[in-house]
């Protein structure tokens, strides 16, 4: 089947919901989300693992213009975060729009307009294409030998399989990222034993991850829209000092630094503190926070391995040291390939040029958003995006605005296609690289899935005043615009 629209937007995530509410609130209806996935959602679609819970606080990780009052838990769960998200897809009119079950497979720039292939044989043809297709989507399955000749389950926990059984099992843990310590505090009360494979600890700030939200509090924010709207503006604001934290040297960044090595003295065994001692610097990978791991790993059914993974038999896992340890289960914390944006989709813009080739040094936009050859695409959460400092919804809102004005002046008749210029993306590109010297990112001693391939650090280096500025107004003079 074949389908017109003026705007295609690839994924309905976090990012993909807002560019679609942000189209609707400014009147524009002529637009659908394609949805590889069952429903939207997505990392809290995909995602479903035991101890499933956002360490970021409820009230900061949602949009502003859905405030929701009423949290259960002053840090979220997966299934709530995930019901706020079709909440906020019903309130705001986005389901006749939205195709789910809709894998991209690719998308060529015809001049004018791009036309957009799926799975199943669709074929939509728009002005404008949005790729909204995330971040930490595809899971890091690591190679270690033997691994697929394990007879029990091995899953990975952003593909959970809710057939796989814990209660009661021998279960090998490998990673020590946020996911790593959310499954090994849930699983802790329930499993026989929980063996966590910790080549690379991590650093855990404290903070109250398990801590309902009363009643009352929701009664009196949902009482009172202004107050819940106020709350979530304090939180923003109050969620600038993760930037400066982690993009300048201070004692600020001393002090949150020194919190987390405070929280490592609860761990009251020294020889297993030892072993959760990182060898770099807190805040250098994406900061873990938990309420509960440290109590977790210090219950007897709880062991941490420091030693490398040798391979995997049918029952065991054998490590470098030579110990053979016998598993029921097998859990993979191992993260994500986080720089396989939009892939494995094909993209190819302008003069037949294809995303492999423009990014054949790794990935790379102007201002996380727009890119050169490829005109009248945008992506949301792009190359550079702050997914370590700022508010992602923040994010994804000033993104969705600053998308908005295009397609407004391509209905008003004053742009056909809009491009960034080489010199511009250039431009930003060295502002970027110049600008994460001093962040914690890159002097802090580790490595983390914030590094290209190359080393480069793929991240926001600035702070949410100049994220605002570069986003708010295009400046033409960074565009190739093309009219009439
Ligand atoms: O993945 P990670 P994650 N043998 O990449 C280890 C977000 N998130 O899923 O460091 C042994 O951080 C690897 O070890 P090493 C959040 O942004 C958010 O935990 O390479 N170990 C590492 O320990 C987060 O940062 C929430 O030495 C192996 C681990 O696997 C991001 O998702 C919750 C190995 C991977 O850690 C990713 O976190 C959860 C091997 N062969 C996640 N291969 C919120 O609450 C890999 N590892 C918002």
């Amino acid at each position: 089947m074949s389908h017109r629209v003026l705007a295609v937007i690839i994924g309905a995530g976090m990012s993909g919901i807002a560019m679609g509410t942000t189209l609707r609130q400014a009147g524009i209806e002529d637009f659908l989300i394609l949805e590889k996935g069952t429903d939207v959602g997505g990392v809290w679609h995909w995602n479903r693992y035991p101890g499933l819970t956002c360490d970021v606080p409820s009230h900061l990780y949602q949009y502003s213009f859905a405030p929701k009052p009423d949290w259960k838990r002053v840090f979220a769960t997966g299934p709530e975060i995930q019901q706020y998200h079709r909440d906020v897809v019903e309130q705001f009119g986005l389901g006749p729009r939205l195709r789910t079950g809709t894998t991209v497979t690719s998308a060529r720039y015809t001049d004018p307009g791009w036309v957009v292939e799926t799975a199943s044989g669709d074929r939509y043809e728009c002005d404008f294409l949005i790729a909204a297709t995330g971040v930490l989507h595809h899971p890091s399955i690591p190679a270690i030998d033997g691994l697929d000749t394990f007879a029990g389950p091995v899953v990975h926990t952003a593909r959970w399989d809710d057939t796989v059984t814990t209660r009661g099992q021998r279960v090998a843990l490998i990673g020590t990222g946020s996911t790593g310590v959310q499954v090994v505090s849930a699983l802790q009360p329930e499993a026989r034993q929980v063996t966590q494979f910790a080549r690379t600890p991590q650093w855990v700030l404290w903070g109250p991850t398990g801590l309902r939200q009363s009643a009352a509090i929701s009664k009196a924010l949902a009482r009172m829209p202004s107050v819940n709207r106020r709350v979530y503006g304090t939180a923003l604001w109050a969620s600038g000092i993760l930037a400066d934290i982690t993009t300048r040297p201070s004692w600020r960044r001393s002090l949150v630094q020194s919190l987390a090595r405070l929280h490592l003295r609860s761990v009251r065994d020294p020889a297993l503190r030892a072993q959760l001692t990182p060898g770099y610097e807190p805040l250098c990978k994406r900061q873990v926070v938990s309420g509960s791991y440290y109590k977790a790993v210090q219950q007897p059914n709880v062991d941490i391995v420091s030693a490398g993974i040798e391979r995997v038999t049918e029952t065991s896992i054998i490590t470098t040291d030579g110990i053979e340890r016998e598993f029921d289960v097998i859990i993979l914390a191992t993260g994500f390939e986080a720089h396989h944006y939009m892939r494995p989709m094909q993209l190819t813009g302008r003069d037949g040029i294809t995303l492999d080739e423009a990014w054949v040094k790794g990935p790379r936009a102007y201002r996380m958003t727009a890119m050169p050859g490829f005109p009248n695409f945008f992506t949301l959460l792009g190359p550079n995006s702050p997914i370590g400092s700022i508010s992602l919804q923040y994010t994804a809102e000033l993104t969705s605005r600053y998308i908005l004005q295009f397609i407004q002046r391509f209905r008003a008749g004053e742009l056909t296609a809009a491009e960034p210029t080489e010199e511009a993306t250039r431009e930003f590109n060295e502002q970027v690289r110049e600008a994460i010297g001093p962040t914690i990112w890159n002097t802090g001693g580790c490595n983390s899935w914030y590094q290209n391939e190359d080393g480069t650090i793929d991240l926001w280096p600035f702070d949410r005043k100049t994220l605002t500025a570069m986003l708010s107004t295009p400046d033409d003079r960074h565009f190739r615009i093309t009219r009439g």
